[in-house]
């Protein structure tokens, strides 16, 4: 098999980079270990900054978006029983957000690539990246019980935090930073209206807790636990009252219960991986770095190191230079940096460390008063959360 860009993973990372290229009239070739149905069922993300909103619209795959996509304004933050509104537009001159699900998304991409767009293989696990460094990188892999390979131009790893792409640079050229938090997130999803029809991020002398949702119908919620927990050690009657703890306010705001449909625990994590390039392979979305959640950042970066991939090969299509694609590493990691900034604020802001101080307590209170009373530092956060410019 030949293509001119062979992309590992069909993450969102890996599907929107298939639909820029086949727009741009550059063929390429999908491979996914997994199956269909546990790509198009894997729960994650819920928040598209902007950009990334604008980017998939101009794709094509913004059609189901707009029409069941929930425009958010603004969010809350929660603390000390006090509730105090983020206002987005007011605070970014018109930014905004939407709700709707990665899970969403790699549908309605893999339903274009189905149509429109070069071969997509699911239940193909890449083995290798050979040759990154010559003019002829290749990818093995398996699929359908035979080793086959993919010779390409280009390869481009999408292939999440456990993938291979990453092993093909040699560790002499690698550098990685990293953070790993003493907590997780127990995730569930509830049969229940949202109790807030905006995000809620609660700071509790207890941990954090995140109310999100799904769909009018469906909510999305999460709680700070110990990082070992095991969901299934959590009763559906602890979690609700343990979330009515942690959202408690002053005023007579209630937490609407429902039927919980789903539990899972996911790690909290900072990585990043330098460079981003090796010769002709280059990493892009998780497979190079890793945000906590907290942020709500980790899906938009894939898509700008995507749109930037795209268009640096665009450009060397158009005009045979290769300036944007050299460039590629350093004008991702710029982003990604104030991305793990972000993300990193955000979560030593709410998340109570197991070994935190009365001082410790005190700092967090006063960083989310600072929030409720200064506009520039509201500005700070509105632009943060909704996103950095891309390139
Ligand atoms: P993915 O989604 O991990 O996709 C990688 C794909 O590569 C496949 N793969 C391979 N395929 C072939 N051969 C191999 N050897 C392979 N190895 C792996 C995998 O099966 C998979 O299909 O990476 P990608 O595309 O870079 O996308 C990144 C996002 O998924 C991730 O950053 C976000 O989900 C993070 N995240 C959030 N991001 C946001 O922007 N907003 C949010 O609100 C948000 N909330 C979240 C999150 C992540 C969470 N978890 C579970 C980590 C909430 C949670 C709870
Ligand atoms: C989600 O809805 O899954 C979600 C929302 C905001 C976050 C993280 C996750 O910061």
């Amino acid at each position: 098999m030949r293509t001119t860009v062979g992309i590992i993973g069909a993450g969102p990372a890996g599907l929107l980079l298939a639909r820029l290229l086949h727009n741009a009239g550059i063929d390429s070739v999908v491979l996914e270990s997994r199956d269909r149905a546990y790509v198009e069922r894997r729960q994650r993300a819920g928040i598209l900054e902007q950009g990334t909103v604008d980017v998939l619209r101009a794709a094509g795959a913004g059609e189901r978006m707009d029409r069941e996509g929930l425009r958010h304004d603004g969010i809350e933050l929660r603390f000390d029983r006090r509730r105090h509104r983020v206002d987005f537009p007011a605070l970014t001159g018109g930014k905004s957000v939407m709700v709707y699900a990665q899970t969403e998304v790699c549908k309605d991409l893999i339903a274009l690539q189905l149509k429109e767009g070069g071969p997509l293989l699911f239940e193909a696990e890449a083995l290798a990246v050979e040759g990154a460094d010559t003019d002829h990188p290749r990818v093995r892999f398996r699929h359908e019980g035979a080793e086959d390979v993919l010779e390409c131009d280009y390869v481009v790893g999408c292939d999440g935090f456990w993938g291979v792409a990453r092993q093909a640079i040699p560790a002499g050229l690698s550098r990685t930073f990293e953070r790993t938090y003493p907590f997780g997130w127990l995730g569930i999803l509830a049969d229940v209206a949202p109790s807030h029809d905006e995000l809620v991020y609660a700071r509790h002398d207890r941990g954090f807790a995140l109310l999100s949702m799904r769909s009018p119908s469906v909510s999305r919620l999460y709680l700070q636990v110990p990082a070992d927990t095991d969901a299934e050690s959590w009763s559906d009657e602890e979690i609700w009252a343990e979330l009515e703890r942690r959202f408690e306010t002053a005023d007579d705001w209630t937490l609407r219960r429902g039927p919980i449909t789903q539990k899972s625990v996911t790690p909290m994590r900072s990585y990043v991986h330098e460079p981003m390039r090796h010769g002709r392979l280059f990493l892009a979305g998780d497979a190079a770095h890793i945000v906590p959640p907290t942020g709500a950042k980790g899906l938009n970066l894939a898509v700008g190191d995507v749109v930037t991939f795209a268009r640096a090969l665009t450009h060397r299509e158009e005009t045979g230079s290769d300036g944007l694609l050299d460039a590629y590493s350093a004008t991702c990691l710029r982003r990604v940096w104030q991305a793990e900034r972000f993300s990193y604020d955000m979560t030593t802001m709410l998340h109570r460390a197991p070994d935190a101080t009365p001082f410790d307590d005190r700092i967090q209170l006063a960083r989310l008063d600072r929030l409720a009373s200064s506009r520039a530092a509201e500005t700070d956060l509105a632009e943060g959360y909704t996103g950095f410019p891309v390139g």
